[in-house]
């Protein structure tokens, strides 16, 4: 019975090595914000949506899950991983059903959309399960510089793939999807794309918001003082063709952290200085600047803030563990950058130990420059998981200057 299953349905769990194997020969297809608005626009055609993803989704999924089974075993066998993994057969499963469909069905396309929302909901927890087996693997067999590297290179891939299928299926679902699925807030957008994003707005909502977690928690907040300047259009506000909720996420994060080490940093007093931000606009690049007087770390930790395996509760994080909610941080640092490079942009902090932060979000100032950004599995991601880590080619300092008379004669 279970045979004649498998013989009649072509699309078995059973089978999904192989579809695996077949779909991440492909390379994933980078969406302009172009195209993604093209898809939304007025002669948008939800057949050629559904045409195109049933080879797309299958493609990334395929793409990203050929690394998950890269993963070195302690980590891959880990029941959080395993259960990622289920998720991703699962989705691939239920999309490549849609391959042997009759597109001209309007039940068809229809019945897709519903998948659709399905699968988004059930990698909706894919975030804190991955962190959870990242928990379990390192308390077994703990952390070492070679571990770190490969779990920041998997998961900075892994993230960034998850980012970007969720975008097509958010596009998808807000576009042809029950009314429910519109949204009503925010009607001038194309799905989750807002072609004339007003950025200081958005950043006075993320900043009233993580004022409000601040409030709670310290009983006092810093202010907000923003500058912008838009040099192509002098005077006129800074506006672009992007995703308002990633630029959320992103913002909402730094203020948190700013927030907090000035908040930590001046106790005793309670003026605080302030938060300053300055959003410009120049011909490339939309660069926003969030500065604030918390006492920065030492450089030598700034990479850390963004490590995956470093940054995991509930283990020992960078600083202390005082404050709470200020710190819902786990990887919010290094996902917000992933938000930032999504689409050709990026996210840095600059720290002046002693005085504070400058945390920078650079955003591509053209929607022709607003292009995906996405891994793809192939002989060099490859060699990432199969490398055997060599000496590093710089010296290690000593720490015991070397005495100069050794070498008088
Ligand atoms: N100084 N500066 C920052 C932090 C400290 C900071 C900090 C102690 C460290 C860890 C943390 C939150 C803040 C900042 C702005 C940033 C990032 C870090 O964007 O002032 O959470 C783990």
């Amino acid at each position: 019975m279970r045979l004649l299953t498998v013989l009649w349905k072509n699309v078995s769990l059973e089978n999904i090595p192989r579809q695996v194997d077949f779909y991440s020969k492909f390379s994933p297809s980078p969406l302009s914000m172009k195209q993604f608005l093209d898809f939304g626009s007025e002669n948008a055609c939800e057949k050629a949506s559904f045409l195109f993803l049933r080879q797309e989704l299958p493609v990334r999924l395929a793409n990203i899950m050929k690394e998950i089974s890269l993963l070195p075993d302690n980590l891959l066998k880990t029941t959080s991983v395993q259960l990622v993994q289920s998720w991703y057969m699962q989705s691939l499963q239920d999309i490549l059903e849609f391959k042997e469909k009759d597109s001209d069905n309007p039940e068809t396309v229809r019945n897709f959309t519903d998948t659709l929302i399905t699968v988004r909901n059930r990698h909706n927890d894919v975030v804190p399960t991955m962190a959870q087996g990242v928990i379990e693997y390192r308390d077994c067999f703990g952390v070492d510089p070679v571990t770190s590297q490969n779990v920041q290179y998997f998961l900075d891939r892994f993230y960034m793939s998850r980012i970007s299928i969720r975008m097509l299926l958010n596009q998808h679902t807000l576009l042809f999807g029950e009314k429910v699925e519109a949204n009503p807030a925010h009607p001038k957008q194309i799905g989750s794309i807002d072609p004339n994003c007003s950025v200081v707005e958005v950043i006075e909502d993320a900043y009233e918001n993580a004022k409000r977690l601040c409030d709670l928690y310290y009983m006092s907040s810093p202010n907000l003082e923003i500058e912008e300047s838009n040099a192509k259009s002098r005077g006129q506000p800074v506006q672009v063709v992007y995703v308002p909720s990633h630029l959320y996420h992103m913002v909402f994060e730094l203020f948190k952290n700013s927030m907090r080490a000035t908040m930590e940093n001046h106790l005793d007093k309670n003026d605080h200085p302030p938060v300053r931000v300055n959003v410009t606009l120049g011909n490339e690049d939309l660069t926003v600047k969030i500065s604030d007087r918390g006492g920065g770390v030492p450089l030598r930790k700034v990479d850390l803030l963004f490590n995956y395996m470093y940054s995991t509760a509930p283990y020992p994080r960078v600083e202390n563990a005082r404050a709470a909610p200020l710190a819902g941080f786990g990887y919010g640092l290094p996902i917000s950058r992933l938000y930032a490079r999504y689409f050709q942009g990026d996210l840095k902090l600059y720290t002046l130990e002693g005085y504070g932060m400058d945390a920078l979000i650079y955003i591509k100032a053209l929607s022709t420059d607003s292009v995906e950004r996405l891994p793809v599995y192939n002989k060099s991601a490859w060699k990432h998981y199969k490398m055997n880590h060599e000496a590093d080619d710089w010296c290690v300092p000593s720490s015991e200057p070397k005495d100069m008379t050794t070498f008088r004669s």
